[in-house]
Parts: C-alpha cells; structure tokens; sequence
C-alpha cells in the first residue's frame, strides 16, 4: 500500500466532499492533554458534559484496537447571516450563538466523516476506523491542534488561520500509518481581547476556562441560573461568541459553504414571547434540528425568560404571569418571578403579590422574594 499516495487522494477527496481542512497525527497517547484534564478536574472547572474517563480521553488505543493515526477533519461555519429578520419596533428577540445555526453540525460532520471511512475501505478493505464528533471520548481541539489544523487559543477555541475559529472539529481513528502533519505555531502573541471580552471572567487565564462561569454552558443547564450570572446572559438563548467575536483573526471571516448551516433568522434569532407558550411539538418543529436544542425546551425556555427581564420588556407582562401562575417547572416558575421584579411597573408588583400568598415550592417562593425586593 503506498500510503503517501493514498493520503493524497484522501486530501483530494475530502474537498470534494466538503471538508473544509483536513490533518493527519499520531494516535499516540495525549500526554499534555491529561495532565490538563486531571488540573481542571480538581479545581472543578470541569462542564460535566466532557467524557468522564480521563484514560479513554487521552489514549487512543483504548477506543480502537493498534490504532495508527488520526484524521481531523474541520468544517467552517457562517459569522453572519445572509438574511436580515425584519425587526418591529418593540419586538424582542434571542440569540442563538453561531455554532447552533442551521442544522446540528453532528449530523454534517459524521456525514463527511462516514464518506471518508467509505472512501478509505474501498482502498484499505478490512481497515478498521472509529469516527466521532463532539460527543466521543477524545477531545476533538487536542487532536485537531496536534494535526496541524489550528492553533489553540487563548479563547480555548482552535483557530485555522484559514477561517478562524469558527470551524467544528471531528476526527476518526485509523489503522491506517498516516504520516503526520506538523502542528501550527501560536499566533496569539501578547493579545489578550478574548480574556477582556468574555463578560464573566470565565477564561481564568489564557487557555483555561472554568466552564461553571462560563456563560455557554449556563445556558445549557436545566437549573436556576446563579444570580450574578442572570445580568451577563443579556439575550443569548444558547450559547456564547463573545470570545471569538473579540478575536481579531476573525475579523472579516465568514464563510457560508455549506448549504445545511444557513441559518433562518426566524430560528436562530426567535422572537421571544411566544417561546414562553410553545408545546413540546411546536418546540421541536421549530428548533427540533438545531444544536442548541440537544437539552430540550425548557433551558431554551428559562433563557427566554432571562433575555425580557434584560430587554425590560413590559409587554411581557403578561404572559411572565401566566408562566408564574401556571408553569409546572419551578426553574421557570422562579426565573419569571425574577424577570417580572426586574422589569418592574404595577402589574408586575401585583402578580408577585399574589404568587406569594399561593406559591408552596421553596425554590420559587425565594425568586418571588427576589423579584418583590426590586420593588423596595
Ligand atoms: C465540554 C465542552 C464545552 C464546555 C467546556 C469548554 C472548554 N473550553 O473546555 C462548554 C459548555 C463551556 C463549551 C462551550 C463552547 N464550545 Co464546546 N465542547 C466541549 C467538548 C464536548 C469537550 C471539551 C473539553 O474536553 N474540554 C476540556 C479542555 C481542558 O480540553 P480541550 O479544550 O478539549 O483541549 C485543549 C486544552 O486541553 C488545551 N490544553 C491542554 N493542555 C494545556 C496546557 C496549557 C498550559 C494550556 C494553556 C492549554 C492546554 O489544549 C487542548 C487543545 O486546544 C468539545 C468536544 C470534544 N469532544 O472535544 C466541544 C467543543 C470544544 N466545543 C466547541 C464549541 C464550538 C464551543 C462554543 C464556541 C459554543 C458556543 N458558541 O457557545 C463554546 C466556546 C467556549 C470556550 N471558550 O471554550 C467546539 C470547538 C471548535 C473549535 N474551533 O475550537 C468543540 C470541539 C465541538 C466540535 N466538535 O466542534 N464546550
Ligand atoms: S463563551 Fe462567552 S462566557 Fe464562555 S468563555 Fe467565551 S466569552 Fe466567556
Ligand atoms: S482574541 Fe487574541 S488572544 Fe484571544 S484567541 Fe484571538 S488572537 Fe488569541
């Protein structure tokens, strides 16, 4: 088998296909990468949505039997949308962040990924190959930065000096002896934009972030909110960009080559009030196909609720009161008590009164004395 052959055609092949870079390491063990992983866990700036076996994690040989080399494949995703929504006055909207527009990226990179595989057993029958995106053990940036996709930011995020870092990441594990490519230099240099950008201080120093502040990941939370957070969230219904919207390698880096992740604005930028109403069908039917749906209607829903007390949006009023007084989640049932103090005005002031005389759930009743104590 000639090999230096073969990854040729691969490389050609994958552009035809639309994978936007592709790159070849070792499947040597993460060696660095564990150290970081066992850091992060003891100081607790751990998500919780990360494969919990450090092992698995950091060694490939563990997840495919003599494994030889790694494929990282990245494709690059819109910054802007094409279409405008039309905008009324008075009507408030959310923000989905860019990685959750258009169609789930998992679904397009395991498409990519899987004519790959199909591509190579043609030429190598009886190769074995294991393929993930996202929610498979490895860290899909460490596999990436090793096989000279992009350099790892400050911002955490793989930066492809192509397209910036607003690619997603997906690999496969061969046992193919693919020769490596050489990983890029940093280029970040003395900037520091994203660690001053990111509106919570998650990034506690370059490279390193405490995922229980960062605000992408409250988003994704079924829970209340923390209270010092609720402000920071401003509109953004899933997810966050602040720290690569900062990046000035970004800047102008757009790219929109896959007809899959074109976003509606009416989904990814949605009116917020009737988000408050939606059924579980409606839900799904609007935002069913998004990533940013992965952990169901509610936190979508609690976020909605956090982006009108932000917007201050009075003529939210009634409908906050109706979740207050009818909503069976005592998360959202707290965080409308808290959106109606924050928002403010008599009618507010009246459907709290009264919910504080009804409401029995502990939870709640101490979001009603936060949204009252607005009041005083
Ligand atoms: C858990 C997770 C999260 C968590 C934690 C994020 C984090 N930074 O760890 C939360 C929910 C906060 C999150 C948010 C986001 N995520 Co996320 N997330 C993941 C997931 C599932 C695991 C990440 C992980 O293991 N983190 C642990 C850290 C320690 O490791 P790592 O970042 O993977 O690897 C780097 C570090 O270890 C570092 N490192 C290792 N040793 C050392 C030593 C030193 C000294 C230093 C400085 C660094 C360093 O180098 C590695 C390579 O860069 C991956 C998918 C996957 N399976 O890998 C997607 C992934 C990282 N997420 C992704 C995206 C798009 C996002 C968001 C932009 C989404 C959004 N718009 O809201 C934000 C960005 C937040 C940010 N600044 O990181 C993409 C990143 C694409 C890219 N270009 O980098 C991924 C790869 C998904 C994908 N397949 O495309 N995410
Ligand atoms: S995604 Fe937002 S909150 Fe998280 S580190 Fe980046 S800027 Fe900070
Ligand atoms: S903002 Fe600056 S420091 Fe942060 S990732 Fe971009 S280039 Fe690096």
């Amino acid at each position: 088998m000639d090999i230096i052959k073969l990854k040729k055609e691969l490389i050609a092949y994958s552009k035809e296909i639309g994978i936007d870079k592709i790159g070849f390491t070792t499947a040597d063990t993460f060696s660095e990468l564990k150290n970081r992983l066992i850091r992060q866990q003891e100081l607790n700036y751990q998500s919780g949505f990360e494969e919990p076996n450090i092992e698995k994690r950091v060694t490939p040989s563990l997840l495919l039997d003599n494994p030889q080399s790694i494929i990282s494949i990245a494709l690059a995703y819109p910054a802007k949308m094409s279409i405008r929504v039309e905008s009324k006055k008075g009507e408030r909207r959310g923000i989905f962040s860019r990685a959750s527009w258009g169609m789930d990226y998992h679904h397009i990179l395991r498409d990519r990924l899987k004519k790959l595989e199909e591509f190579l057993l043609t030429k190598v029958p009886g190769a074995r190959l294991k393929s993930m995106v996202d929610t498979g053990e490895l860290s899909d940036r460490a596999v990436a930065e090793r096989a000279g996709i992009g350099w790892s930011g400050k911002n955490c995020a793989i930066i492809t000096p192509e397209f910036g870092s607003y690619v997603y990441l997906g690999e496969m594990i061969t046992s193919i002896p693919f020769e490596p490519d050489t990983p890029l230099e940093d280029q970040c240099g003395t900037c520091t934009r994203c660690i001053e950008a990111c509106p919570t201080g998650a990034l506690v120093q370059g490279g390193q972030i405490n995922a229980s502040s960062c605000i992408s990941f409250l988003t994704q939370t079924k829970e209340l909110i923390p209270n010092e957070f609720r402000d920071k969230i401003g509109n953004r219904v899933y997810g966050c960009d602040s720290c690569q919207t900062a990046c000035p390698v970004n800047k102008g880096k757009n790219f929109h080559f896959h007809i899959e992740m074109e976003p509606n604005p009416e989904i990814s930028k949605p009116l917020l009030t009737p988000m408050l109403k939606m059924s579980n069908r409606e839900f799904k039917n609007q935002f069913g196909h998004v990533s940013g749906a992965w952990r169901g209607k509610k936190p979508i829903q609690r976020n909605a609720i956090i982006a009108l007390a932000h917007f201050k949006d009075e003529t939210a009023i009634p409908e906050l009161t109706d979740v207050l007084q009818n909503e069976a989640s005592p998360v959202l049932k707290g965080t409308a008590a808290w959106a109606l103090g924050k928002i403010g005005g008599k009618n507010a002031f009246a459907a709290l009164e009264k919910a504080k005389k009804h409401e029995t759930d502990i939870e709640v009743q101490k979001e009603i004395e936060k949204g009252l104590r607005f009041f005083k």
